[in-house]
């Protein structure tokens, strides 16, 4: 596996890009502090899993991708929903439970779905959904399309032997698939205490025939960059990638677990926030005098109304119909 390559140097040309990035992860963020502080009010129920600080993985991978491929995702996937163009209202309305949620209110924060932009899931069972990715990238195979399939899992789904059966056949089949493990460093186990590191998949994996490479999941270029020479691979050859992002989430495993939990300390947390990938874009932008304080503020602004708009839409939002408990959430 390849190590990190050195952070990309930012290309005024490309200032639109890079702005959509930071706005993106600037949104994430704070629909799910919202998020975080609706559930802590009782107004969302189920577990909630966030986000913070991982910002950087989905957003920059999803950005190499066409609106013609497939995205899945694990519990945790806020993100890579908003990421792909679902509405913070269809987000926040699912997590409401309301019938205007992407999901219809059937599947809650864990099962967040979006046929229209190939966004399928949104999969609460470790591990469940990659093969299902690598069904999907064999379809877009076999249908001779240059469509790709990319799947973002947690370093804890390696201990899962779907993935090494899924891994084996990708590459054995040579699936256009990318896997993204997002190496957070923890995997909650049933018991808080139980969490334990896994912070080393390099070597659990790299033993199947395929290009992996190891990125800096704290930057969002480098995540965009290693995702889009993956692309590449899989449209032009047909080609798998395992691509290991190494980050790191600042809040607990779910809502149910306490900010720093029993297995890290404070001082780890703060020191994994010096390297914010919101921060470390706007810095980058900044410094290459292609963003300002006024602007940034403009930004979140803009941000903080549509997540606001996004409350008020799962407040708002129907109940689904107690009929709608025998119907499926995409055929009518
Ligand atoms: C097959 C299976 N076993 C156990 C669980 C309970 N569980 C939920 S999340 C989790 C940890 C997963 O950790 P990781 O894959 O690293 O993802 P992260 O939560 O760090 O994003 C576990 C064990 C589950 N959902 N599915
Ligand atoms: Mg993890």
């Amino acid at each position: 596996m390849t190590q990190p390559a050195a952070a990309p140097s930012l290309d005024p040309a490309r200032a639109e890009f890079y702005l959509e990035l930071l706005r993106q992860m600037v949104l994430i963020r704070h629909f799910e502090e919202k998020s975080g502080e609706a559930y802590a009010q009782g107004r969302i129920g189920g577990f909630c899993h966030l986000y913070i600080g991982q910002e950087a993985v989905a957003v920059g991978a999803i950005a190499a991708l066409r609106a013609d491929d497939y995205v899945f995702a694990s519990y945790r996937e806020h993100a890579h929903a908003l990421a792909r163009g679902t509405s913070a209202g269809a987000v926040m309305a699912e997590l409401f439970g309301r019938a205007n949620g992407c999901s219809k209110g059937k599947g809650g924060s864990m099962h967040l779905f979006d046929v229209e932009r190939g966004f399928l899931g949104g999969h609460a069972i470790v591990g469940s959904h990659i093969p299902i990715a690598a069904g999907a990238a064999f379809a877009m195979k076999y249908r001779e399309t240059d469509r790709i399939a990319v799947c973002f899992f947690g370093e804890a789904a390696v201990n899962i032997g779907a993935f090494h059966e899924t891994l084996n056949m990708a590459a054995l089949w040579q699936l256009p698939v990318i896997f993204i493990c997002e190496n957070n460093r923890y995997g909650m186990g049933t018991a808080l205490e139980r969490a334990a590191a896994v912070w080393d998949v390099s070597h659990r994996a790299c033993s199947y025939d395929m290009a992996s490479e190891m990125v800096d999941g704290m930057d969002v270029l480098a995540m965009y960059e290693a995702t889009q020479r993956a692309t590449e691979r899989a449209r032009r050859d047909g080609a798998p990638t395992l691509l290991e992002a190494r980050t790191y989430r600042y809040m607990g495993h779910s809502m149910a677990d306490p900010i720093h939990g029993h297995y890290r300390t404070k001082e780890e947390l703060e020191e994994q926030k010096q390297h914010d990938p919101i921060e470390t874009l706007r810095r980058q932008m900044t410094q290459g005098g292609l963003l300002d304080d006024e602007a940034f503020a403009a930004l979140v602004a803009e941000v903080d109304r549509e997540v606001l708009d996004a409350l008020a839409i799962a407040e708002n939002g129907p109940e689904p119909d107690p009929a709608a408990l025998f119907t499926d959430v995409y055929v009518p």
